[in-house]
């Protein structure tokens, strides 16, 4: 495809950042994708910090849950948005871009916000960079007609093996539903990049996932890759079963996560529904135009960057990149002299969280707040309160 030639025009770079990414492996790789340099035409002008707006692309699937008075259906209702999501999260920069790229480093403070308007009402999304070393995103989604909240945060770490890159990510999301008070862990995949060696890198996702429900109910997702069960790309399967009782399914879901899979109910044996992420239509997600964005706004920060990309100019990309990372750099000297540290604009670190640790428990997640500079959680009191004298700048 258009990737191959793209890459085969680029041969001598791509080759050289492969054996270069190689050597870091064996030598000093800390595991951090951003200190990764990759060739020219593999980045991509889009910053990590966008990434979480992938979560609610069909919003009224995010919604659904929240009027299904059935709460064995509502955790499926919970799995199938799940599941709806990983096509976007996973394989639509590759769809869309010919190839997975390396997204831009968020600076620590950077903002994403926008809103989807359509026929779920309106939902909201905030997402701040709350850590640079290492990278750490949080964001939170929400719509308040339909009473559904979720948050989360997600740090990545990266090793090196022969033909891939494999990436852990650390982290988690929680979905609540008000009207029920009911919240959801979900626990989130391991992936590793493909197509290094060809040049046109894609994600497959490995390991699994658990959603755990206040309400008692696990889903598990099972990643197979090229699978054993079907050799297709991106398969799973997952069951849904009472806590505790895994053997005991109530609903199970096959198939592949970018194409079709299809919802069974186990005990009547009958095919409830089917899904389709090729075909189901997305909510374009609404940004501000960038000249009433706020500075800390990804797009506006980045504007000369992305556009230097954008002309395939390396030698402003590079300048500009300085001029933020620099001013970055300023930033926490200025602070460190002061004593002070950087404050989260939506977001706060807590100890602990008491609904969290014990559904935590329940599907053995263990929460690495080390490797996330804290557990973070969204602070409805940021949110209201108005905005410093010296944050006017912000949205
Ligand atoms: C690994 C990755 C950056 C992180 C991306 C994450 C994990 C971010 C959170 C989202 O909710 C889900 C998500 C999806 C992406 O698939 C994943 C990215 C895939 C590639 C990118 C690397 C940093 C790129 C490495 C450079 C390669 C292409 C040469």
């Amino acid at each position: 495809g258009e990737a191959a030639g793209v890459a085969a025009a680029n041969k001598g770079s791509w080759s050289s950042f492969l054996k270069y990414s190689l050597d870091q492996s064996i030598a000093s790789f800390s595991g951090d994708l951003s200190s990764l340099t990759a060739p020219p035409f593999i980045l991509s002008s889009t910053s990590l910090v966008e990434y979480s707006s992938y979560w609610a692309e069909h919003p009224s699937i995010l919604v659904a849950p929240a009027s299904e008075p059935d709460p064995a259906k509502r955790a499926l209702l919970v799995l199938k948005w799940f599941l709806s999501t990983l096509k976007q999260q996973y394989s639509s920069r590759n769809e869309k871009l010919g190839s997975e790229k390396k997204p831009l480093n968020p600076f620590l403070g950077e903002l994403f916000l926008g809103k989807w308007e359509d026929e779920a009402g309106t939902t909201e999304l905030i997402s701040e960079q709350v850590s640079h070393h290492p990278p750490v995103t949080a964001y939170t989604i929400w719509n308040q007609k339909h009473g559904v909240r979720l948050q989360g945060y997600n740090g990545q770490k990266a090793s090196f093996s022969m033909r891939t890159i494999h990436v852990k990510q650390i982290g988690h999301a929680i979905y609540h539903i008000d009207a029920y008070n009911e919240d959801y862990l979900i626990t989130l995949p391991s992936l590793h990049i493909e197509g290094l060696v060809y040049g046109a890198p894609y994600v497959e996702l490995n390991t699994r996932t658990f959603i755990q429900s206040s309400s008692g109910y696990t889903s598990k997702i099972s990643y197979s890759g090229k699978g054993w069960v079907s050799g297709k790309k991106n398969s799973f399967t997952a069951t849904l079963y009472p806590e505790g009782k895994e053997k005991d399914i109530l609903y199970s879901i096959e198939g592949q996560w970018n194409d079709t899979f299809t919802i069974h109910d186990v005990k009547s044996k009958t095919e409830l529904d089917s899904y389709s992420p090729k075909t189901s239509q997305v909510t374009p997600l609404t940004i501000a135009p960038l000249d009433q964005q706020g500075e800390l706004e990804s797009r506006r920060a980045w504007r000369a960057v992305a556009e230097a990309i954008g002309n395939g100019d390396m030698e402003t990309t590079g300048t500009e990149k300085s001029k933020i990372e620099n001013a970055q750099r300023e930033l926490r000297k200025q602070e460190k002299d002061e004593g002070k540290e950087w404050e989260r604009r939506y977001f706060s670190r807590v100890e602990a969280d008491e609904m969290f640790g014990r559904l935590a428990e329940r599907v053995g997640y263990q929460v690495e707040a080390d490797k996330t500079g804290g557990l973070w959680r969204w602070d409805e009191a940021k949110y209201q309160a108005p905005l410093k004298e010296d944050r006017k700048t912000e949205p």
